[in-house]
Formats: C-alpha cells, structure tokens, sequence
C-alpha cells in the first residue's frame, strides 16, 4: 500500500456531482446576509443610515454585546496589533473591509437591501508603511566581517509579487447558533478564534468544515465573516448564510507574497558563497491576519541559507502596513519568497564571476555528509543528498545539451536552475513558541476499529484537493494489513474531532500521517494483547504482520477481524486486566521540520516579436522522503508548478492609492492548462525524513516553491538581461528586448 498509485477514492463523488460544498447546504429558516463593504482605503465611519424595514447590523451592535477583537495567531516581540473588529467600528483599514451586515430571506434581497445602506465617511490620508515588527536573524558582525575582505559582492534588489488565492469555490459560512459550517483549511482554529471573540467556550460550538473547492493556504486563516455569522445567528435566533461572489474574493480574502527585497551575498574568486545579507519588507497589509507576521518573519527568514553552505547570514525583515488586505499563507507562504531571493542571487553571481550557474551552485551545495547540517540562521537539516538530485535534474533536463537546443530555436531561448527548500511538516510547538506562535501544532489522529473489523480513522487536518482520503487509507491498509475499501477517513468536524490543528504548511502527512501511524500502533498493541489472551501466549511472543496476530515461532495465529469481533464482544477476554473495545488516540507533535527539497530546470521560449513566453519544459527532482502515492504526489508538484508559473509570468495584485485595481480575472491573470508545459516530476526517496515514523516529507507547496525562479531565471537567460521583475508579462519582456 505504501509506495503505490491507488486511485482517488473522493474522486467519483466530486466527478458525479455528489460533492457537498458550502453553498450546497441550507437550513430552514435560513437569512442570507450580504456586507456592506469599504469603497475606502482609509476612513473614519461617521454614521451609517438605512430604511427601517431593513435588517441591518453594525460594529455598534457587536459592541454593545461585548464582542472581542479579532486577534493574531502569531505575536512577534514588539509587534504593533492594530484592533481588527468583525465589523468595522471606528475606522476602515481596506478596500473591501465590512461596514455593516444585511439579513434578508434571499440572497438577491439581502444584496438589493445592503445597496441601500448609507455610509458617510470622512476619508483620512494613506497610511504609508509604518512598522508592524522588526525581525532579525543571524550574526551581523560575522556577515560584516565576511563582506569586509571578501574578493567579491553580487548585489541584487527584487519584488515578490502580491497574489490571491482563487480557488474554485469562493468562501462561506452557513451558522445555527451552535454550529458554523465554514469552507475552511482549519476548523479548529476558527472554533478557538470565534468562540474567543463571543466569550463562548469551545464546547458551544461545532465547526464544520465540509468538501471545499481549494484552499491554498488563505482559506486557514480566520476571517471576520465567521464571527459575524455566529454571533448574527445567535441574536437573531436564525441560521444566518454567507457566500463570497468572485470580486469579494479579491477584495477579501487574504492575499500572499508582496516583499521587497535588498540582499547582498559576499563570495571568493572561486564563486565560494562566503556570507549573504538580506533586508526585506513584507507587507502585511491592513491588519496582522492570523499566521501574516509569522509566514513573513520566522519562516521566510529560516530558509534562507537554502541548500547551500553558506557560513554567515544575517536577514533583517520589517513587517509594514499598508491600507489593503492583509496577507498571510499563500502556497508556499514565505518560502517562495526566500528561494526567489537565493536563486536570483546565485545567477547573478554565476553571471558576474563568469561561471556556468549550474557549476557556482554545485560548489555551494551541502553536502551529504555534512547532515545533519545546522544553519547558521536557526535550524538543522536532518537529511537531505542536495548534490544527488542535483545532478539527477541536470541529466534529466540534459542540462548538457542546452547550447544545442539554443542555436537550433527561432527564438529566444533559455535554461534557468531553481534549488529549493522546503520547511514542511509545520511545525514543532516548542519552536514556534519560542517565535511567537499564540497556537500549538501537534496533530491529533482517532482510529476506531469497528467489530466488522472495519476502520474510521478521524484526524484533524482537512482535506480540500490533496487526496487524504485515499493516502491516509493507504497507511491505515499498510499498518492493519486489511482490504483499503474497509476504511473510512473523517476530518474537518470538530464534533467528530474534537481537538487538532489543521492542513497547511504541507503537514497532513508529516504531522497528522504520523499521528495517524501512532495510533494504528496502539491499535496493534491492544490487539496483542487480545491475541496472547486467545492464543493462551504471553503479548511479548505476539507478532503481527499482514492482518494476522502469530505466537513467534509456530503457526497459531489470529486475524484482525477475529480480534476486533473479541473487543466488542468480550466473551472469552481478558477483562479483568483490558478495556473492551478497539479505538485508541494519539497526538503527534514534530520534533522538527520535515525538510523537504528539489532541484527544478525550466526552459523557455521568448518571441521577440511580442514577448509572449512559452514555458517549454520543466524537469522537477524532489525528494519528499517517504512517498505514500506517487500518483497523488506528482499532482500535488503538477498543482504547485501551475501556481508558481503563474506567479513567474501572469499573476499580480495591483493597489493604486489603495484601490483594488485587480479585482476580477479579467484584470489579474490565472494561468490556463494551456500555459504550461507536460511536466517531468520525479521524486528521490533515498533520504526519508529521519524524526517522523513514515520517513515522509511534505509535498504540497514544493512546485510553487521552485518554479518562480526556475522560469525568471531561464528567462534572463532568454533575453540576456540582468534583471526583470515578476510577473515576466509580454509587455515587460517586449521591453527588456527593446531594452527600454
Ligand atoms: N503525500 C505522499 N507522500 C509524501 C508526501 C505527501 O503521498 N511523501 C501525499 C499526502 O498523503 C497528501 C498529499 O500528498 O495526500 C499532500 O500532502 P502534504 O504535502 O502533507 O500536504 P497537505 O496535505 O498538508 O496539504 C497542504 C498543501 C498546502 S500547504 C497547500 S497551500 C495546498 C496543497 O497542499 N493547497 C492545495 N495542495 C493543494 N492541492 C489542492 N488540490 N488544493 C489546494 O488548495
């Protein structure tokens, strides 16, 4: 079961329409409720006036009920926490932020009646980047030391451009008084945020979080539309429904990326990386979203030294707000960012010292032997062959053969190296205290053995796209050694779940996997027990292997069905010393990082004539430890790869004095199947992660990882330019051709 290409089992549901997504749910009852939102970047609410026949409440209401700040879930030392409320009460930060919620018995109605709220503003000036944080990591005074007599300096400054999440199906709230269905990445955590802000406790409320169209990170933070929609149900004593359309999505979802970055790196004459200085600026936008500081703080800053050797880093980030929505976790979530900055680096370097760019990362590369490998910017890579798949993407990409292909093509053509890293299995709790994490990352896993032997196993991730359905089978057939259609998966329902933590930061496997192996071992324990009781042995001669129970060392042998018919029907066991039943629990939480890492080649063609670029191959290595199904997890790189080409040529968030000026997909480019290449994708299992039971490493953010420099790398190389800024639109490369 481990290692093999089991078909999607959730996949004949979704295809024939049996899916059960937030809009597909509806209670009697039911008020619809439309928001009025900002047409503001910054302003002061003055009053809001409307026709008495109409249901409308406003941040007063939420107020005089005492309802609480939304709040962080990441506090960095010093950091500056504008209040963020549900509803606005005082000042409007963004284009887009609620103003008042309006209730009517249809959708149509309640949007007719939110056009005929007024709201007077008094429009205040922009804020302009004022300081949120400041985060530093690193020795300063050795990357000084280092530039000071270093033969030679590369300097670069660059944009990561702002994106938005658009996934299929927008986001939406359906809420009785004690329950809240919410399209959602991490049930749990909204339980926790929402019942804080209303002063319930959690056992008030039941989050729910059913299928969902995609995620990508933006759909685990929490929104005000969740508090609202609880506390609107509970007042008005009505099950209250929200649903975003498509342009509320882009003013309201949370959006990713949007650094500026000044990075220096010193090295010798032999193109030796001797030390590497980073200053950025993220923007945060209006308010701290629940991980915005932490994705653009801790975890950008971490991955900066790469899959390279180099002796001294120091990074400096100031976290700024801006009046726009805020940002937080976008695929990838701080780590495109860090390789983005390292690979454009090492191409201008290789650029400037006339190196080839493959042979100035190959004498940078840790080696295999140097694992596990401390950092000098905080953490320690368990494992990890860098210069393997190195080398195994060069041959697969005939990196070779290049200069070849180059003379032969019409246009301009170009190669371009993306190294990458990937700190997934987020995260260890310890650690992310220590860096100001307000929440725990454990995972919580159930397996309940039913007496039919057949198997529920409940987890506190949530699956939206990434298959757990079927992987997380695979390892419940693997562990029991019984037929894969007798198991069921069950996540997002805190009712079913009761405490976890959520999927993002490609840690359903690592982290909620393993907890799930956990709790199959337990299973496997108990059932020794039984069997030595049956079998008349004592537990510690029991051993277990493909569904059968066996006295070591001779033939007697019991099934898994038979032991779990024991369990409940405890008519010869061993009661006085064992609890019926067959259903135990674990919690996992990582003792560190599941470092995931690849080395992805793009090649490209430029028209000259009109800039338009075509992405023509791309060949992606990675080692994700452990795979469960390589058929889910070359999907996941395909998905990954598409969202991070997207980045590279079409995608951009543009705000023009704090106006949304990409509000629609007519204005902000999602790239189409036919923008993107037959992807070659391979992954090397030679180094399984070396802390977790499954050996496995995170695969659902690794393409959008590698692929932003992979493909702006290879189109500098094209163009023969020494800069060029995402997204690589035809128009800004008919310019760099036309070098204007
Ligand atoms: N897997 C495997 N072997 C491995 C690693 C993973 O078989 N060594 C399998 C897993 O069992 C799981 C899938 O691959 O079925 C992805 O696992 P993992 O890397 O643990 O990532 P998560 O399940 O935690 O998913 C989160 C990740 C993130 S952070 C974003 S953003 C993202 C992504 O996954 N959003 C997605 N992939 C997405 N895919 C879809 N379709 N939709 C999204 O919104």
């Amino acid at each position: 079961m481990i290692g093999s290409s089991v078909r999607r089992v959730e996949d004949l549901r979704f295809l024939t329409g049996e899916g059960r997504f937030i809009d597909d749910f509806a209670f009697p009852g039911m008020l619809y409720c439309a928001l009025v939102r900002s047409p503001h970047a910054h302003a002061r609410v003055r009053k809001i006036e409307f026709p008495r026949d109409l249901l409308v409440l406003t941040g007063r209401d939420m107020e005089k009920d005492g309802v609480g700040p939304m709040r962080a879930g990441w506090q960095i030392p010093g950091m500056v926490e504008p209040p963020r409320w549900a509803l606005a009460r005082r000042t409007v930060r963004h284009v887009g932020e609620p103003v008042a919620a309006v209730f009517a018995e249809t959708r149509a109605l309640a949007e007719d009646a939110a056009e005929r709220v007024e709201v007077d503003y008094e429009v205040l000036p922009l804020i302009h980047k004022e300081t949120a944080f400041r985060w530093t990591r690193g020795d300063a005074a050795a990357v000084d030391a280092a530039f000071a007599t270093a033969a030679r300096r590369v300097d670069l400054e660059l944009v990561n451009n702002r994106l938005c999440g658009a996934a299929i199906e927008a986001r939406g709230v359906i809420a009785t008084g004690d329950t809240l269905y919410c399209a959602t990445q991490a049930p749990h955590h909204i339980r926790q945020h929402v019942c804080a802000e209303l002063g319930l406790r959690e056992i008030d409320l039941r989050v729910v979080s059913p299928d969902m169209g995609g995620g990508f990170g933006y759909k685990g933070k929490h929104y005000p539309e969740e508090t609202l929609a609880v506390w609107a149900a509970r007042r008005l004593r009505r099950p209250v429904k929200w649903v975003a359309t498509r342009q509320e999505s882009f003013l309201s979802d949370t959006q990713g990326r949007d650094h500026r970055t000044r990075a220096a790196l010193a090295l010798d004459d032999e193109g030796v990386f001797l030390a590497l200085r980073v200053s950025t600026q993220a923007d945060l936008g209006a308010y701290v979203s629940t991980f915005g500081a932490a994705i653009a703080g801790p975890i950008y800053s971490a991955l900066l030294a790469g899959l390279y050797r180099t002796p001294a880093i120091h990074v400096e980030v100031t976290g700024v707000f801006s009046n726009s929505v805020p940002t937080d976790a976008y695929r990838g979530a701080g780590r495109p960012e860090a390789c983005y900055v390292l690979e454009r680096l090492a191409d201008k370097a290789a650029r400037e010292l006339g190196l080839d760019r493959a042979e100035i990362r190959r004498r940078n590369l840790i080696p295999k032997e140097a694992m596990p490998y401390e950092t000098p910017i905080g953490p320690t890579y368990d494992c990890g062959d860098f210069p393997r798949i190195f080398e195994r993407a060069l041959a697969v990409s005939d990196y070779a053969g290049f200069e070849t292909r180059r003379k032969s093509s019409k246009k301009r053509r170009g190669i371009g190296i993306a190294c990458y890293l990937e700190s997934s299995g987020v995260a260890p709790s310890r650690l992310a205290g220590m860096m100001g994490a307000r929440v725990g990352f454990y995972e919580a896993a159930t397996v309940r053995v039913a007496p039919d032997a057949s198997v529920t196993a409940y987890l506190g991730t949530h699956n939206h796209g990434q298959g757990h359905a079927t992987t997380f089978a695979q390892i419940v057939a693997d562990r029991f050694g019984i037929d894969f259609d007798r198991i069921r998966i069950v996540e997002g329902d805190t009712a079913a779940v009761p405490v976890g933590t959520g999927t993002f930061g490609s840690r359903s496997l690592a982290v909620g996997g393993s907890a799930l192996h956990v709790a199959c071992q337990k299973i496997i324990l108990k059932g020794k027990k039984i069997a030595a009781h049956l079998l008349e042995a004592s537990a510690a001669d029991i051993e277990f292997s493909a569904g059968e129970f066996q006295v070591g060392g001779t033939d007697r042998k019991i099934g898994f069905a038979q032991i779990a018919g024991a369990a409940y029907v405890p008519h010869d066991y061993p009661l006085e010393s064992l609890e019926p039943g067959l259903d135990e629990s674990a919690f996992y939480d990582p003792p560190n990082f599941a470092f995931s890492n690849g080395v992805h080649v793009c090649e490209v063609e430029v028209d000259p004539e009109t800039g338009a670029a075509e992405v023509v191959s791309y060949h992606a290595v990675d080692d994700i430890g452990t795979v469960i199904n390589p058929m889910i997890v070359e999907g996941q790189v395909h998905g990954g790869l598409a969202q991070g080409i997207g980045q590279a040529l079409a995608e951009r968030t543009v705000y023009d004095a704090g106006q949304l000026l990409s509000g629609s997909f007519m204005d902000y480019a999602l790239p189409r199947a036919g923008d993107l290449p037959g992807f070659h994708s391979e992954t090397d299992e030679s180094q399984p992660c070396t802390h977790n039971p499954l050996g496995a490493k995170g695969c659902g953010e690794a393409g959008a990882i590698g692929a932003p420099p992979a493909v702006m790398n290879a189109l500098l190389d094209a163009l023969g330019v020494a800069d060029l800024e995402m997204p690589a639109t035809p128009h800004r490369l008919w310019q760099a051709i036309m070098g204007k």
